[in-house]
């Protein structure tokens, strides 16, 4: 295989500890492999060209673990950070494994819950900032409902807002240099998750006491179980400011949450994600959140998170070669601005404008009549993503 597509520092990949560690179980069946030490994660991430680390804080520290023992996994973790020239640029707090947290951490009907949620999330923040972490994912694992009389909805996103307010004040308060990124799902494991889809968060995070501190972490498979197109949420994402961190990987529409190989199922899809976060200038990490199928050791594992960023590099290649095909752009230029004189018409209202429109004339039928040409246009996209052009 060809190493110019190889993961390099500068292309900013990061896979979750979660994710190369994951040990292939599923709800039918044990796991398929050992638990990899999260030190030999970073040296084996490190040589195949991955740039950051992520963690719950229980992918690194037992949720048992004393203050003792927490201490000495973050020295050894730190110290292989170092040997191995890893950051990690993105933590997370683990409110969905323990069963404490059955019925939400932030959401939960009970204050006890809650309040031991927050707790929890403090200390992992601490953590994650202790490691050198700048955002901060928030996905709400529990926070959803299967019997839905049980929690009024009104006071579960009520409860969420009071518990992202409460953690704003903490960060500001610790004058820690950390955004939230809120990542949504719409159901799994949770059969109704109360923010559902990426939209769902933009909206909701006006809301708060300190807006510019959150952002969204849009996960594309989450999209696809809900049937969205991705690129478009993420699109709406770029356009107000808000994507502060992505997670990648793959998922065909109307199944379980599958959490492939970035880039394996839907090629046309990966390549328009890829182009608009290139073309945009995103700059932030381009993290994996996948893991290998249930059928892989050790190696299969690897070849997995090798995988996710040679895709990756391989559709920014992709990207630009679509940029510099002179039919393809030919036939941009032309669809776009058709008609300039109409112009004049559109943008910022005015009276005066307004009445000028009213009174304009328009041949709908006319206008209508000419094809579009874009079968021609997704041929060529087509046979580009196929490798014929
Ligand atoms: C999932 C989620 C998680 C989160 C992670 C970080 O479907 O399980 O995508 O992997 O991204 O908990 O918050
Ligand atoms: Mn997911
Ligand atoms: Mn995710």
């Amino acid at each position: 295989m060809d190493d110019a597509y190889k993961g390099k520092k500068e292309d900013k990949f990061s896979f979750g500890l979660w994710t190369v560690g994951n040990v292939g179980r599923d709800p039918f069946g044990d796991p398929s492999r050992k638990p990899i030490p999260p030190t030999r994660i970073v040296k084996k991430l490190s040589e195949l060209g991955a740039w950051g680390i992520n963690l719950h804080d229980n992918d690194l520290v037992p949720i048992d673990a004393t203050r003792q023992q927490r201490n000495k996994i973050v020295r050894e973790f730190k110290k292989a950070l170092k040997d191995y020239g890893m950051i990690v640029p993105m933590a997370t707090t683990n409110t969905f494994s323990h069963p404490v947290f059955k019925d939400g951490g932030f959401t939960s009907n009970d204050p006890k819950v809650r309040a031991y949620g927050l707790q929890k999330v403090m200390q992992a923040i601490d953590l994650g900032v202790e490691l050198g972490a700048e955002t901060y994912v928030f996905w709400g694992g529990r926070e959803g409902a299967e019997c839905n009389v049980a929690k009024d909805p009104i006071d579960a996103l009520k409860r969420y807002r009071e518990g992202l307010n409460y953690l704003c004040r903490y960060v500001r308060d610790q004058k820690y240099k950390l955004r939230f990124a809120m990542e949504a799902k719409p159901n799994e494991p949770r059969a109704d998750m109360y923010f559902p889809t990426t939209g769902h968060y933009l909206a909701f995070i006006e809301t708060l006491d300190f807006p510019e501190m959150v952002g969204v972490n849009p996960e594309l498979a989450h999209e696809h179980m809900a049937g969205l197109n991705f690129h478009h949420g993420v699109a709406q994402a770029i356009e107000v400011g808000k994507l502060f961190h992505i997670d990648l990987n793959d998922q065909r529409f109307g199944r379980y949450d599958q959490d492939f190989r970035f880039g394996s199922e839907d090629y046309k899809s990966a390549f328009l994600l890829v182009r608009l976060l290139e073309d945009q200038g995103y700059d932030g990490p381009r993290h994996f959140d996948a893991h290998a199928f249930r059928t892989e050791d050790e190696k299969g594992v690897w070849d997995f998170a090798d995988g996710c960023m040679r895709t990756y590099n391989i559709f920014k290649e992709k990207t630009a070669r679509f940029a510099e095909d002179a039919e393809i752009q030919g036939i941009l230029k032309e669809i776009e601005g058709k008609n300039p004189e109409f112009e004049k018409h559109l943008g910022k209202y005015s009276k005066k404008k307004a009445q000028s429109l009213k009174r304009a004339k328009f041949d709908i039928d006319a206008m209508a009549k000419p094809g579009l040409g874009y079968e021609r246009l997704d041929q060529m996209l087509t046979e580009l993503l196929l490798g014929m052009r």
